[in-house]
């Protein structure tokens, strides 16, 4: 298992320096932010970014993400350009010997919270989900904004958007990503890079636009779409975790079965009424998913893979990036660290008795 940290580059008020003092973190989870969705990420980008990492004593992993352009989503005839890009920006990172591509394909918005200063019992602060909340808003009407949201977006864009999407329904939408992933698997394979898609955050439709990643089915359809080693899936607990139907470690079970598990997120939520959940610290018994479990099945499966710590809360008045501060992440590495010894010896002790 290669644990991993997520660094938001330069900008990120957390250093790379700090990250090499939590216990075996070696590996860097990152991405280059300035470049426009859509274009091409230069060799010489990649090649720079790669360089300040290794220079900081870590390997650079996993590139999380890079983005697909809405035309792609969306299917419209503009989109062969932008796949020729994404060709050529796997091809480069190929050639920068970067193993691993971490993406999505939500309509619009990443990941979606209605606050990310929720406070909790200990007087820590997390990012929360209130359904009621979100269902009351409509993105098109004043000047709302939410955490996560793109907001390089006019609001006449996101208007022209929307209306682009009330077009297709969610069979359009996975069309759309089986001619995606036909076009640009054999390229990973080329460049021998796994690709791992992320499942939607949350794991329903937001705002009357469609979201397919969401459950065991859907993971197996989207795995179906073109069986390669390449074609993966980056098993977010988190998100998965915040449908109650989902049945997390089964899931992960199931799909390291398959294979096809290319990179892990690990974080806890605690489901409460409705769909509504909040982010909670790592540890089991402070949310609703067993990370016992998560790792020991893991384990069994030897997998080999990054997984890395996902948000944590902001604690010790820390002040920075909505669920990438570094103290609550380093707490999240240091316990699944400790989990993972524990499973790993366990295992062990059970195959030579
Ligand atoms: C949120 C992240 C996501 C993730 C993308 C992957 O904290 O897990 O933004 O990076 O969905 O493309």
């Amino acid at each position: 298992m290669q644990m991993s940290f997520r660094w938001f580059g330069k900008e990120d008020p957390v250093p790379l320096s700090y990250i090499r003092q939590i216990p075996n973190v070696k590996y860097i989870v990152s991405a280059i932010y300035d470049i426009p969705v859509g274009e091409v990420w230069p060799v010489d980008r990649i090649m720079a970014l790669k360089k300040t990492i290794e220079q900081a004593g870590f390997k650079l992993n996993v590139i999380e993400s890079v983005p697909i352009h809405e035309d792609i989503k969306l299917g419209l005839p503009t989109r062969d350009k932008y796949i020729d890009n994404y060709k050529q920006t796997i091809h480069n990172l190929g050639k920068a010997g970067i193993p691993r591509i971490c993406y999505n394909f939500m309509p619009i918005f990443d990941w979606t919270r209605s606050s990310v200063d929720y406070k909790l019992e200990d007087g820590s602060t997390a990012l929360m989900y209130d359904d009621e909340k979100i269902r009351q808003i409509d993105p098109l009407k004043g000047d709302f904004s939410l955490p996560g949201w793109d907001t390089s977006y006019k609001k006449e864009e996101l208007a022209d958007l929307f209306n682009q999407y009330h077009q297709i329904d969610k069979e359009n939408l996975w069309e759309n990503l089986e001619y995606f992933i036909r076009e640009i698997i054999p390229v990973a394979e080329e460049e021998n890079i796994k690709m791992a898609i992320h499942p939607d955050d949350p794991p329903w439709d937001i705002f009357g636009l469609p979201r397919i990643i969401t459950n065991l089915d859907n993971l197996k359809r989207f795995l179906s779409l073109y069986d390669s080693p390449n074609n993966g899936i980056c098993m977010c607990s988190g998100s998965l975790a915040e449908d109650k139907n989902n049945n997390f470690p089964e899931m992960l079970r199931e799909i390291l079965k398959e294979g096809k598990v290319n990179f892990v997120h690990l974080r806890n939520i605690k489901l409460m009424d409705g769909r509504s959940f909040k982010e909670s610290g790592h540890l089991s018994e402070n949310g609703s998913i067993d990370f016992y479990q998560v790792m020991k099945i893991l384990s069994d499966f030897n997998y080999e893979g990054p997984v890395r710590p996902d948000h944590g809360r902001m604690i010790w008045g820390e002040q920075g990036r909505p669920g990438y501060g570094l103290y609550d992440r380093a707490l999240g590495a240091a316990y699944l660290n400790g989990l993972w010894e524990a499973v790993r010896k366990e295992q062990k002790e059970r195959t030579f008795s």
